[in-house]
């Protein structure tokens, strides 16, 4: 099994690229963001606890997104591989995420960094909250703030992978198709 993850900004292209990658490689993706929305759609108390957090831009507790994580590895012990997109976010759900994988003989192959300049991260944002109707992409205070969060909370664990040689940057700005050959070298390179 292999473990890669998309890492960068909200907006650098996580999402958009992770669906495209996981069914190119056979890979499961796993989205926290797309499974805290679930849950609010879903109207659960797991979702009432977090909508509040998730609209001003904020991170949800760890142990929240740990739990999510943890059962998802657990239900798919025969998968190819997995694809992390948006965990983890916080040193601890670093460290979690390599005992998690630890203990089931496997670790991260390639933490995979999209780099995108702040005014491109903040008119995609803008852009998709035409369509999407998020309520964390529609005001471009909260969008700061999401920002600010990653640089602060989230970029300080690029170190942690860089220190273990798994710390691949890739270049953000441009086509979504050229971005998708970029990040497919990387990972059929570490296969
Ligand atoms: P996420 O769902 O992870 O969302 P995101 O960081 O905003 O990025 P996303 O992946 O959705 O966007 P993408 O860049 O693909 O997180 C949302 C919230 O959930 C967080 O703020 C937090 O509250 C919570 N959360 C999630 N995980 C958590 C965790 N582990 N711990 C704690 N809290 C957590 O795309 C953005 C837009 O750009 C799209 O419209 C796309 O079409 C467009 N785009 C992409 N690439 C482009 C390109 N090359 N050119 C032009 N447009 C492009």
């Amino acid at each position: 099994m292999v473990n890669f993850l998309i890492f960068g900004p909200p907006g650098s292209g996580k999402g958009t690229q992770s669906v495209q990658l996981s069914e190119k490689f056979n890979f499961i993706h796993l989205s926290t963001g797309d499974m805290l929305r679930e849950e609010i759609a879903a109207g659960s108390e797991l979702g009432k606890k977090v909508e509040s957090i998730m609209q001003k831009g904020e991170l949800v507790p760890d142990s929240v997104v740990i739990e999510m994580i943890a059962n998802r590895i657990d239900n798919n012990p025969d998968c190819a591989g997995f694809l992390f997109d948006g965990f983890p976010r916080t040193a601890e759900q670093a460290v979690t995420l390599d005992n998690m994988l630890e203990d089931k003989s496997t670790s991260v192959n390639k933490m995979i960094v999209l780099e995108v300049e702040h005014n491109e991260l903040v008119q995609r944002l803008l852009s998709r909250a035409e369509v999407s109707g998020r309520a964390d992409d529609r005001d471009v205070n909260v969008i700061e703030n999401r920002i600010s969060v990653y640089k602060e909370k989230t970029e300080p664990i690029v170190n942690y992978y860089r220190e273990k040689d798994k710390y691949v940057p890739v270049d953000g700005m441009g086509q979504i198709s050229d971005i998708f050959d970029r990040l497919s070298i990387v990972i059929a390179d570490s296969l």
